[in-house]
């Protein structure tokens, strides 16, 4: 296979003037008519006519009305054309229903719908499929079914057929066509501007009642970026479809977002407080690219951060007005470090803007998006808000209608504040976590911080340059006053000291608060130091980061030297969790422990060879312990945060039922069940209910529950992806892949809908101890499947080869066992390009 480098980046030799497209639709044989001007680039040396097409008939082909043969190969058409402006005009035919990689336009559930990015409107008629080609287009769409959908406004409505017309100029990639027999829940929003917007969102007759809680989150997100960003929606309708086979969380195609129904149905018998919340911060993402992607989108698909990681940022801030900053922060903290850390640590490591793929869908990754923002957040702490404010407001000025790049973003930058942002830069090109070490001294009232970062070599990239990295810190005098508030230290160079002066202590210092660059922090504090900041920080990152880092410590304790729990760890959390001034939900975060992955991570980082199993059960003696030790105010917490009354998915509402049902887990491992079993029981809710089956089967119960649960929703696809999950991420780790390969036979495992089996697979995969059982049947069982679905879904494939990036972490014989997997993968015929390329980069 080949590799493109963006390097090696040339314009295309032609404009698109304007795109006609009319799609005769039928399952097999969708005929696919376009009519498209062309003029030649005047950027452009290279003349050269080449548009993309893949997996299609050419039944003719014409430039200026006259038929023409072109050159046809695998991976589109070339044609001599002329020097002046011409008419292209093509008719091809399709096969959507065979289409089972779900890109291009595929059938779902009888509903034809599109997936074209990265590179899917290659498979759907020839064209110029590059980001940075932008056009105007003009949709027309015969068939009997009853919804026909596609971007911009709509023009004509008659009985089997639909007219679209979409006045943005757009890349071929937020194309979208969609035709089904839907019912829309519908709204209106009045812009800024007093335009009235249409909004629906389309779906299945049966799931109309799923779809109130979308719709106001869409309201709360067109508001939001008015009032934050000053973005105006600019079309007269905004649509939503939900899809059942799709490939990830959801598209913002232009006018027509369409969405894995997973992540915009949503009711409160059927879905969790996360769930929800998880639902308005993708719905909330995909309508900011409305601006952040769309008006401005990339130029190639190497500048993909340029739109995820901004579109991340914004969607985080989002979350965080709706709900909690402080809640927020921390569980993107948490996720970064177990799924981006991870990537970085291992061999699929790369910059937040890489230099070459073979498949560009596999860098639709963690270190793209979530770095990819924390990146937008740490120029904007070096800034500040007013400069990052004046820099957006160029951005979109400068911008609006371009295919843009990450130097044009930082160019917005440099000239709004007149800052030299090029070793900033170097967070765009050099992979890896960097870690910061933390020394301090204390000498007649001066107070002295020593930073150090440390770069370890990625693959590709041996030796790293010293980066920008903002570190904000504050100072706590010894009573529990904050003497310094928080201020941002600039660590530019590979060591730097700053001071402190006129101090009457030594200080405790709370380094790195709300979690200010994405690091690894390596700062030698004690057990009294980090049990004093959190009681006492006014950071409430570094409030819950002293918990978690107490809380690793003696797991990386006990596991090390078999050492008892930490009674001072206990006692500082049971005073932390009675706090009735702190929030629920932050609480509940307080009661979370390291996963089995992140201990894993840890140790892996320090030089030592961990052993999920080990960790899996050391972790649970700390479960105990806390249980134990914390008994009656687990119990106190438990019946005095309940939520009474209807439900809701509110902030407040869900933060106090994170609390009871964190609460929920710890009094299951002491109390038999019983608790979890009235709970389950009297559930009115998905969360309740779901809470109360997860501490059961914990705990190697819930049989009687699972068989009731399955009864109850066996006509759910959601809720039975659940049931589904649940088994295989809670399983007993000598249990897991068993159970995993006893539900691949269940007639409900439908592995051809990624959702279904993500649910499997990603729940095994999840329970780390489970999955990498030492007996390799983990693996195998995996690898079975992957190979499997690889022939007919290469994207969800190589996606979920990565449970074998941390393979290199472990001992020889899981090592032995999972190269084998890799290599066994690796030597199957006909595997797809996305798959080989996951697969031999990680075998490197
Ligand atoms: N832009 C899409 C992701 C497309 C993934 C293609 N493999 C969703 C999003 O980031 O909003
Ligand atoms: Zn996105």
């Amino acid at each position: 296979p080949q590799t493109i480098y963006l390097s090696d980046y040339k314009p295309f030799g032609y404009i698109v003037e304007a795109v006609e497209l009319t799609f005769r639709l039928h399952p097999t044989q969708t005929r696919v008519i376009s009519k498209i001007k062309f003029s030649p680039n005047p950027d452009a040396k290279d003349g050269e006519f080449f548009l993309h097409g893949e997996n299609m008939t050419l039944i003719s082909a014409k430039i200026n009305g006259a038929d023409i043969s072109p050159e046809i190969s695998a991976e589109g058409l070339r044609a001599n054309a002329p020097n002046d402006p011409f008419v292209w005009e093509s008719e091809v035919e399709i096969s959507p229903e065979t289409n089972t990689a779900l890109e291009g336009l595929y059938m779902s559930n009888g509903m034809y719908c599109t997936q074209c990015e990265a590179e899917g409107f290659r498979k759907i008629t020839y064209y110029p499929d590059r980001p940075d080609v932008m056009s105007v287009f003009t949709v027309r769409i015969e068939s009997d079914l009853p919804v026909l959908l596609s971007n911009g406004n709509p023009v004509k409505m008659d009985n089997g057929v639909a007219e679209w017309h979409d006045p943005w100029p757009k890349p071929a990639y937020l194309f979208a066509l969609v035709a089904g027999e839907l019912v829309n829940y519908s709204g209106d929003f009045t812009t800024m501007s007093g335009k009235k917007v249409d909004l629906n969102i389309w779906v299945r007759e049966a799931d109309l009642g799923k779809c109130a809680f979308g719709l106001e989150a869409l309201k709360r997100s067109m508001k939001w970026d008015e009032d934050v960003y000053g973005r105006e929606y600019d079309l007269d309708v905004f649509n939503i479809v939900a899809v059942d086979d799709f490939n990830m969380g959801a598209m913002e195609n232009k006018g027509l977002n369409i969405f894995n129904s997973s992540c915009v149905l949503a009711s409160p018998e059927t879905s969790t407080d996360a769930n929800f919340e998880r639902i308005e911060a993708i719905i909330a993402h995909e309508y900011f690219h409305n601006w952040t992607g769309n008006r401005i989108t990339c130029r190639d698909w190497f500048q993909l951060c340029l739109k995820e990681g901004l579109t991340v940022f914004r969607d985080q801030s989002f979350t965080g007005d709706m709900r909690s900053h402080a809640v927020k922060r921390i569980d993107d903290a948490i996720m970064l470090r177990a799924r981006q850390f991870r990537e970085d640590q291992g061999p699929l490591a790369h910059p937040v803007r890489p230099e070459s793929f073979v498949e560009i869908n596999n860098f639709y990754t963690v270190t793209v998006y979530e770095k990819g923002a924390e990146v937008i957040g740490m120029l904007k702490r070096l800034v500040g808000d007013e400069a990052y404010k004046k820099a957006l407001d160029l951005y979109f000025d400068r911008h609006d209608g371009e295919a843009a790049t990450i130097e044009d973003w930082i160019k917005v930058f440099e000239d709004s504040t007149g800052r030299d942002l090029s070793q900033f830069k170097l967070w765009y090109s050099q992979a890896g976590t960097p870690h910061v070490h933390v020394s301090d001294s204390f000498e007649d009232g001066t107070y002295a911080l020593t930073l150090r970062q440390v770069h370890k070599p990625s693959p590709g990239q041996d030796t790293k340059k010293p980066m920008v990295i903002p570190v904000a810190v504050g100072l706590l005098s010894p009573n529990g006053d904050e003497i310094v508030p928080t201020t941002v230290l600039e660590l530019t160079e590979e060591e730097q000291t700053f001071t402190f002066d006129g101090l009457g202590a030594k200080p405790i210092p709370s380094v790195l608060r709300d979690f200010s660059a994405p690091v690894v922090l390596h700062i030698d504090q004690s057990d009294k130091d980090r049990e004093f900041l959190l009681a006492h920080d006014t950071d409430a990152f570094n409030k819950w980061e002293a918990g978690r880092t107490l809380a690793r410590n003696t797991l990386i304790d006990m596991i090390t030297n078999n050492a008892e729990p930490n009674a001072d760890f206990l006692a500082a959390l049971e005073s932390a969790i009675k706090d009735e001034s702190l929030e629920p939900a932050f609480r509940a975060l307080l009661l979370g422990l390291p996963s089995v992955d992140d201990l894993a991570q840890t140790l892996a980082g320090a030089g030592e060879t961990p052993d999920p199993w080990e960790i899996h059960a050391e972790r649970d003696r700390l479960k105990r312990a806390i249980a134990e030790h914390c008994n009656d105010t687990l119990a106190d917490l438990y019946f005095a945060h309940q939520v009474q009354g209807e439900y809701s998915p509110d902030a407040v509402s869900s933060g106090k039922r994170s609390l009871t049902n964190a609460a929920l887990a710890y009094i299951t491992l002491v109390d038999g069940g019983q608790t979890a079993q009235r709970q389950f029981a009297a559930a009115n809710n998905m969360t309740q209910e779901l809470a109360a089956l997860s501490a059961l089967i914990t705990i190697g119960m819930g049989e009687e529950e699972l068989t009731d649960f399955h009864h109850r929703w066996q006509n759910d696809r959601l809720v039975m992806d659940k049931w589904f999950s649940l088994q295989t991420a809670l399983a007993a780790p000598e249990d897991a892949s068993g159970i995993a390969r006893r539900l691949t036979e269940h007639a409900a495992f439908d592995w051809k809908n990624p959702n279904r089996f993500r649910s499997l697979f990603g729940g095994l995969t999840s329970n780390t101890a489970g999955f990498h059982n030492p007996d390799g049947s983990g693996y195998a069982l995996l690898a079975d499947w992957l190979i499997k679905l690889d022939a007919i879904n290469p994207q969800t494939t190589a996606r979920m080869t990565t449970a074998f990036d941390t393979w290199k972490r472990y001992d020889a014989e899981r090592q032995a066992q999972m190269r084998g997997e890799l290599e066994r993968i690796l030597g199957t015929e006909n595997l797809s390009r996305d798959t080989y390329e996951m697969v031999s980069r990680m075998l490197k």
